[in-house]
């Protein structure tokens, strides 16, 4: 019986179509397999090892660090700073690009990541995931800074998450479509399980914080009002809603049966400062890559997030993504 197509098969096959492939591509994203199979493996096993909780620290963002955010985060850059596939690396839980130490080989690519999104689930048991993003670094620059890894996302070379659910799954886009890959325990590989993936233009299911629904701001009030207008409504049809308060699952479940997801923009957010509540570089554009790979759409309500210009590497954004036709009608509200 044939085992199936593993992540290094497919990736080594890809690479045969790119000319000039050195296989740093190919070494780069089989580094980011072992680190998301490293974490698999930390959350699955959560309190038998005394990973839950809070580590009594805070990131950049001010906000109360899980053990498993910096175990995650420690585990992508001991995964990622001795092969010379990346020359620096940006997270989520550092207030400042990691430059490789002195004498580790640099790569030709940059990584961006939130090492473990969805953190305030993993204490209550639901999915949570890594999110990563990966640019082209400057030829001929040791350590790059901040300034270098300030892309926009159409600039990203690939972007993907790794799903911890009820199975492991890992979704990437390398610009030719989405392709799923799910976790054999067994024997330690992703094989592949679903590729080409597509989201229906349309969809019955919305998914948006709605304890947050005061602070909204007209266009999406209107939309959401619409929503649960149901079939009586402008829309015509009832919906259906959900949020997990974990994107990567909100993301995956888009991916398999459609929907939209919001995080807007809204007073409280504006109150705070803050341009958005989601980060641009390494939540908001992979997954505005990976949806519109798969025939969706990614808006931050005014512009589409894959070319909002960042001036800081850990900026937020408003994201609305998803059936594309559900994400155009938000849009033209705002419009
Ligand atoms: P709220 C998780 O902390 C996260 O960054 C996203 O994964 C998720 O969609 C959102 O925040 C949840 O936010 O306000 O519902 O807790």
């Amino acid at each position: 019986m044939r085992i199936g197509t593993t992540l290094t098969n497919y990736i080594i096959d890809n690479q045969r179509h790119i000319p000039g492939a050195t296989g740093e591509f190919t070494g780069l994203l089989n580094d980011i397999a072992v680190a998301c199979k490293k974490i698999a493996d930390v959350v699955n096993k959560g309190g038998l090892v005394n990973v839950l909780g809070s580590a009594d620290t805070e990131n950049v963002q001010g906000e109360q660090q899980k053990k498993l955010d910096v175990i995650s985060n420690q585990i992508v850059i001991d995964a990622l700073q001795h092969n010379g596939t990346i020359a620096a690396l940006a997270s989520e839980e550092m207030d400042s690009v990691y430059h490789l130490p002195d004498g580790k080989p640099r790569g030709k690519y940059l990584l961006l990541c939130d090492p473990l999104d969805g953190s305030s689930n993993i204490d209550v048991n639901v999915s949570v995931g890594t999110i990563f993003s990966i640019l082209k670094a400057p030829e001929g620059v040791d350590n790059p800074g901040e300034r270098e890894f300030l892309k926009p996302g159409t600039e990203q070379v690939a972007a993907g998450y790794c799903l911890y659910g009820p199975s492991t799954m890992l979704v990437l886009t390398t610009g030719n479509g989405v392709t799923m890959f799910t976790l054999d325990r067994d024997i330690g590989e992703f094989l592949l399980t679903r590729k080409n993936v597509t989201i229906d233009a349309d969809t019955r299911e919305f998914a948006i914080n709605v304890s947050n629904q005061r602070f909204w701001e007209a266009p999406v009030q209107r939309y959401i009002a619409e929503c649960q207008q149901g079939r009586e409504g402008p829309l015509g049809k009832d919906f259906n809603m959900r949020w997990v308060a974990s994107m990567v699952a909100e993301v995956h479940r888009i991916l398999t049966r459609g929907g939209i997801f919001m995080y807007p923009m809204d007073s409280k957010i504006q109150a705070s400062g803050k341009q958005g509540k989601l980060r641009l570089m390494y939540e908001a554009n992979p997954m505005a890559s990976i949806i519109e790979q798969a025939g969706g759409a990614a808006s931050t309500g005014r512009q589409r997030i894959l070319e909002v210009q960042p001036e800081e590497i850990h900026q937020r954004v408003p994201v609305i993504l998803g059936s594309r036709n559900e994400v155009k009608r938000v849009a033209a509200y705002h419009a």
